[in-house]
């Protein structure tokens, strides 16, 4: 439909090499978004280009650190002068450290959040007043289901996504009159490389979330492909500041007993 169609946009995905970042990239990419992919690892690069070129979409790999800002701006040109202005950006990259607090060096904790809230702010500095020139856009944060809840040992990264959920809320209220629309996805527990330590058979984290999740299970990362293009196109233009939750229905429920179907 002409709704979701995304063609002549060029979409940024930042840390789009792998994971949740790759799966929301590919749906742009299927939906007509030429793709323009960060990374900072040139051999992960290499491979996810491959990856897109299978599936038919045009990508362009760029790798810099979103949390550097002269990077970013020195990318964000190159980027528009090689490629073409950004018509939606996606602050995917982020980082997770899951250390007791109380064991968590300072250096640790900042690092968490400046991954994946001060980049998402440098991201945007230096691609939205593009966007205010041609006379709208789309941002898309990455939040998570510890924008809402807490978990032992991941302080740090509940703090990081709690914020970007009000940075979400803040960059729409500013924005919003320049047509530029602002959300968030906030996805449940997911098979990725990110979960794959806390995912493995026997593992009892892996039972508790399949446990939690009304759905029964881990999320396919594919799944959000259709709630990215939804925010990226035409379809969401009067959404502002909402964080949409795909998360098997986690945050619907209190969640029951290990015992019960
Ligand atoms: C964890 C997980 C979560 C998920 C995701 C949930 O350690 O609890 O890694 O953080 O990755 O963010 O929304």
């Amino acid at each position: 439909m002409e709704l979701f169609d995304l063609k002549g946009k060029v979409a940024i995905v930042t840390g789009g090499t792998h994971g949740l970042g790759m799966s929301i990239a590919k749906g742009l990419g299927l939906a007509g978004a030429t793709l323009v992919i960060n990374g900072h690892t040139p051999s992960k690069m290499e491979e996810a280009l491959k990856t897109y070129k299978s599936l038919g979409v045009t990508a362009h790999g760029y790798l810099f650190d979103v949390t550097n800002e002269d990077e970013v701006k020195q990318s964000v040109a190159k980027i528009e002068s090689e490629v073409g202005p950004i018509d939606i950006l996606v602050n995917n990259a982020g980082i997770i450290k899951r250390v007791p607090m109380l064991e968590m060096e300072v250096d640790a904790f900042k690092e968490v959040l400046d991954v994946n809230v001060v980049g998402s702010f440098i991201m945007a500095k230096h691609i939205v007043p593009g966007m205010i020139t041609r006379g709208g856009g789309k941002v898309i944060n990455l939040c998570s289901m510890m924008s809402e809840l807490g978990r032992n040992t991941v302080g740090a990264y509940a703090a990081a996504k709690g914020g970007l959920k009000m940075l979400t809320r803040n960059m729409a209220t500013e924005w919003a009159k320049h047509n530029i629309q602002v959300n968030a996805i906030g996805p449940g527990y997911f098979a990725t490389s990110q979960t794959a330590p806390i995912r493995v058979a026997g593992h009892p984290f892996n039972e508790f979330i399949v446990n939690r999740t009304p759905a029964g299970k881990w999320g396919d990362p594919d799944e959000l492909m259709g709630v990215a293009v939804f925010l990226g196109s035409k379809a969401s233009d009067f959404m502002n500041g909402q964080v949409l939750y795909v998360d098997g229905g986690i945050l619907a429920t209190i969640g029951k007993p290990s015992n019960e179907n």
